[in-house]
């Protein structure tokens, strides 16, 4: 048998995209509330456009998202018959510290999560908690300007410290922030930062980056002070990217491309800032704004295990002319070999297996897949959807990490899907890009009864987990 007998099945979802109840039992607002549907989400989620509060003419999705509030003991019963051994979820901030910088925290908020969670133990289902995915309370973004501003560290203790006494005994595994490299990209989405007029983008960018880097360590430590059982796992948009060609100039930019994706995760596993990202703050002239006892606290409290994200690929060269796309949030060359989503993301399998091994062979510490799949376009026909395409490309991205582990040797705790149950999508907003194996009745603009039902892909799911990834078929 490929996988460990305890290998962890299941499926991943993120607050902010399913939740919901954005105004509910005490919750403050929060920055993934005000991101929008349609052309300017992006430009919200990156900063270029600053939206700090709802706009008339703007959809929200967020708000309602899939009403997993509402719906939550349905939903985890759903995964419970796939037989998920594993459920990766995230809290939202602002319904626990609705502000974000008060001294106690939401009793309302606690409890909701507290029911998540025992409703997954009565079916055996571990939770896997995301402590912050693209999180954070308005007041935080408003008052201190998001993760540029080192209180934030005090505050992310604080998080931390009330979540791990509340739910010590019903969470193990946790991550501290879901795809941390992606603040670079979006980061307002990232770090609820929106750059100032005459700010230097790096070092604003690089001061948060350490900010987080250092709130990381810090929950890392409480947690195995609070509870020695407690895993906690960093988590990075991986994928690797490929040379164009082999002309040493291409080769050279995809290392350095890698390294620049690699850079946080680097830190959180081996505790010290790389040489190559001193060089380059160095150039910049950029000082990492280390204070009192950060560096000792980041190489003392390294990661159990590395997380990740995996979707695609992608291509980088120097030839200038060559034309590039958005791919899952960065940018990429075509890879001429591969074909790509509805959506433009290149669906390469045998790159996943690639990117495990490229992740083991760097850290040696455990790994954990917390987001694979397809968003793509379903038909509801008949009350299910026929989604062979989902089936397919589950299977190939299965059979390589199955490949990495029995024929490379890579040591994996876990899998999980992204998107078990149809949710708002992180990059467009849209329901209509869909990732479940659960058909949720809802479409891009709020219209639907947000009734539940089952896909091809349940099954078949199902299937895969009570065999451990044995029948594939
Ligand atoms: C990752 C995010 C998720 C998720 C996923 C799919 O980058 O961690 O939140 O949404 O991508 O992306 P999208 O929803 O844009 O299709």
């Amino acid at each position: 048998m490929a996988f460990r007998k305890d290998f962890l099945w299941g499926g991943a979802t993120a607050a902010n995209q399913c939740e919901g109840a954005y105004n509910l039992d005490g919750r403050g607002l929060a920055n993934v509330d005000v991101i929008p549907h349609g052309k300017d989400r992006w430009l919200v989620a990156t900063g270029t456009r600053k939206m700090f509060d709802f706009e008339d003419e703007y959809y929200y999705p967020a708000k309602v998202g899939i009403d997993f509030y509402h719906h939550y003991k349905e939903d985890i019963a759903l995964f419970a018959g796939m037989g998920f051994k594993v459920y990766r979820m995230s809290i939202g901030w602002s319904r626990i510290y609705p502000n974000g910088d008060e001294e106690t925290p939401n009793e309302e908020g606690l409890k909701f999560y507290e029911n998540v969670f025992r409703e997954c133990r009565k079916y055996g289902i571990e939770p896997l908690v995301t402590i912050t995915h693209f999180d954070i309370p308005m007041h935080l973004v408003t008052k201190y300007g998001g993760w540029r501003n080192r209180k934030m560290v005090e505050f992310y203790k604080r998080l931390t410290r009330t979540l791990f006494e509340r739910y010590k005994g019903l969470v193990k595994y946790w991550l501290t922030f879901n795809e941390i490299n992606i603040m670079l990209h979006a980061p307002f989405m990232g770090a609820g930062i929106c750059l100032e007029e005459g700010e230097d983008r790096f070092k604003v960018l690089y001061t948060a980056a350490h900010h987080e880097l250092v709130a990381s360590a810090w929950a890392t430590k409480i947690a195995h002070e609070v509870d020695p059982e407690m895993m906690v796992g960093c988590m990075m948009n991986a994928g690797t990217s490929y040379p164009y060609s082999c002309n040493p100039e291409d080769v050279l930019l995809a290392q350095k491309t890698n390294r620049q994706n690699y850079f946080f995760i680097d830190v959180q596993s081996r505790g010290r800032y790389p040489g190559y990202a001193l060089k380059e703050f160095e150039r910049h002239g950029f000082e990492v704004p280390a204070k009192d006892d950060d560096l000792e606290i980041l190489l003392n409290n390294t990661v159990d295990f590395i997380s990740f994200s995996y979707y695609s690929t992608r291509v980088v060269t120097t030839d200038a002319a060559a034309k590039r796309d958005k791919n899952n949030m960065l940018d990429s060359v075509s890879n001429p070999y591969l074909e790509k989503s509805e959506w433009g993301w290149t669906i390469d399998p045998l790159g996943f297996r690639i990117t495990l091994n490229e992740l083991y062979d760097r850290y040696q510490k455990p790994l954990f897949v917390v987001e694979n799949g397809l968003g793509a376009k379903d038909e509801f026909v008949n009350d299910t959807v026929e989604d062979d395409y989902r089936i397919e490309y589950l299977r190939k991205h299965i059979q390589n990490m199955k490949d990495a582990v029995d024929l490379d040797g890579v040591d994996l705790l876990g899998y999980t899907t992204w998107g078990p149950i149809d949710l708002v999508s992180a990059s467009t907003g849209e329901m209509s890009k869909r990732y479940g194996f659960i058909y949720v009745d809802r479409d891009d603009y709020g219209n639907g009864t947000l009734k539940r039902y089952k896909k091809k892909s349940y099954d078949w799911y199902k299937k895969v987990i009570a065999s451990n990834g044995e029948d594939l078929d």
